[in-house]
């Protein structure tokens, strides 16, 4: 099998991606990109399933279109979401999007019942309003006691290609709900939450054959013959398996999309008390790695600005009038709760400003710069306690997805962390599903071999800092501004 299709789907878009290897690179073609988005009905967030589930379908379509005749093919979305299918297999309602105000208090409701530091001690997992531990909590518990088999999102558009249920273990940690030393559900938690592990479905680890693509599906849409490999599905764990190989210096990973996520790759869980402190995760990657991380708000504060604005501008036109704008104006504490979902985030961030003495940004322009500045900032802070945490300095950030795109961000962030930042490339999460897809089929040898194709296949841009300035002022408003929160 020479074709191999990823498809992956983040919070804001979608794309199916078609890779090979020609002389010894990695080659990416772009099949089909579609948008993406939770919606509001009656004051709950939901996404569209079945729509992404047809643009899937309309992208296999189109590499058959193009000469795909035969592929496998791997699926990656964001995390913590979950699908609830009755005994015959039908999917019970709309899937909730985890930025739902319905956990608004769960997790301090939870932490009175069930010890925070017994559900670290047991999970690892990093203390969100959405995890979906807390997000099941909320759920109509009648619905969820009477849910034969409860599906992460990519699970269920597996399930729906080939009708094969699994419960892939890249996003199933992320529940918040798997046991690191038993590698499996707990039942304590499944027990406080009244579900049965019956409800759930095998774990399966990264690389699994998942057999074919349903026949009727393949003649019905006159897709190509597809062969389903389980690819490390939560899109931050492919991301990272996509992150190139760094010879001789050591690293911090940042993967820039919707959301930031810092962190570095460990072959061991560390969740002890001063990780839990900081609240890093270990979620599960695959081929044994733990992604030892830390959520940041991301990108999606500028996604809100711009759909708030009217979607006047593009990204690429948001950062070029960013750079347009005075540096370091105004700063925002980006990653605090405040942020996750506004009734307006344009507002909440004038706000914000506004309640630190700090002049409140007007235009597109100044508020993608507030944010920039506040994201670079905070990676510093991140570093430094990642530094702290594993006892390793952090000579370069490696800088993957769309965000390293952005070239103000990659320089600013150079420069606030004092650290070279290597930028690309923008599809590494892609490029980790294929990856795994590439080993299974046995075109390429494991992941440290993935990640040096990776390496020499595709342009890495770097960063070098450029000093700053006033720099001691800034970290000391960045500092006042966090001990006022
Ligand atoms: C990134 C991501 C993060 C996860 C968040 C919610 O797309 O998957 O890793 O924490 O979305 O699922």
């Amino acid at each position: 099998m020479t074709n191999h299709i990823a498809v992956d789907i983040g919070a804001s878009s979608g794309r199916l991606v078609l890779g090979t290897i020609v002389d010894g690179s990695l080659k990416l073609e772009e099949l089909h990109r579609f948008s993406n988005g939770f919606t509001e009905q009656d004051g709950n967030c939901f996404w569209d399933i079945d729509y992404l589930f047809h643009e899937i379908i309309d992208g296999l379509h189109r590499a058959k279109l193009a000469g795909v005749k035969e592929c496998t093919l791997g699926i990656d979305t964001w995390a913590v979401d979950y699908v609830l299918l009755d005994a015959e297999g039908k999917r019970i309602r709309e899937v909730y999007a985890y930025r739902d105000r319905r956990t608004d208090g769960v997790m301090e409701e939870v932490a009175k019942q069930l010890s925070p530091e017994k559900v670290y001690a047991k999970t690892g997992i990093q203390q969100l309003p959405f995890n979906t531990l807390y997000q099941l909590y909320a759920h109509n518990r009648e619905e969820l006691a009477a849910a034969d088999q409860i599906l992460m999102v990519p699970d269920y558009l597996y399930y729906r290609l080939s009708g094969r249920k699994i419960n892939e273990v890249t996003n199933a940690s992320t529940m918040q709900l798997l046991n690191l030393a038993s590698r499996d559900f707990d039942p304590e938690l499944l027990s406080f939450l009244q579900l049965r592990r019956e409800q759930f479905a095998p774990l399966t680890e990264p690389g699994e054959d998942l057999g074919l693509l349903s026949a009727n599906l393949a003649e019905q849409y006159d897709l190509p013959d597809c062969r389903l490999i389980c690819a490390a599905t939560h899109d931050t764990a492919s991301a990272v398996l996509g992150v190139p190989a760094q010879k001789g210096r050591s690293s911090a990973y940042l993967s820039s999309g919707t959301w930031s996520l810092l962190g570095v790759e460990l072959d061991h869980p560390m969740n002890d008390s001063r990780a839990m402190a900081a609240n890093y995760t270990n979620e599960w990657g695959a081929y044994g790695t733990y992604r030892f991380l830390k959520n940041i708000m991301g990108l999606w504060l500028i996604q809100e600005v711009r759909r708030l604005d009217g979607g006047r501008y593009s990204f690429a036109e948001l950062a070029t009038l960013a750079g347009e704008s005075e540096g370091f104006r105004s700063l925002i504490p980006c990653n605090d709760p405040r942020f996750l979902n506004p009734d307006h985030m344009i507002e909440e961030i004038r706000r914000a400003c506004q309640e630190s003495g700090q002049p409140v940004p007007g235009t597109p322009g100044e508020l993608a710069r507030c944010v920039l500045d506040s994201l670079a900032l905070s990676y510093r802070s991140y570093l430094a306690e990642l530094e702290d945490l594993t006892g390793k300095s952090i000579e370069v950030l490696q800088i993957v997805g769309g965000g390293a795109n952005n070239e103000l961000l990659c320089q600013i962030t150079a420069d606030v962390t004092g650290r070279e930042v290597l930028a690309g490339p923008t599809e590494s999460t892609a490029l980790g599903n294929l990856a795994v897809q590439m080993i299974e089929a046995g075109r390429i040898a494991d992941i440290h071999e993935a990640r040096r194709m990776i390496s020499h296949s595709f342009p890495i841009k770097s960063y070098l800092p450029q000093p700053l300035p006033e720099l001691d002022q800034l970290l000391a408003r960045w500092e006042q501004l966090h001990s006022g929160t």
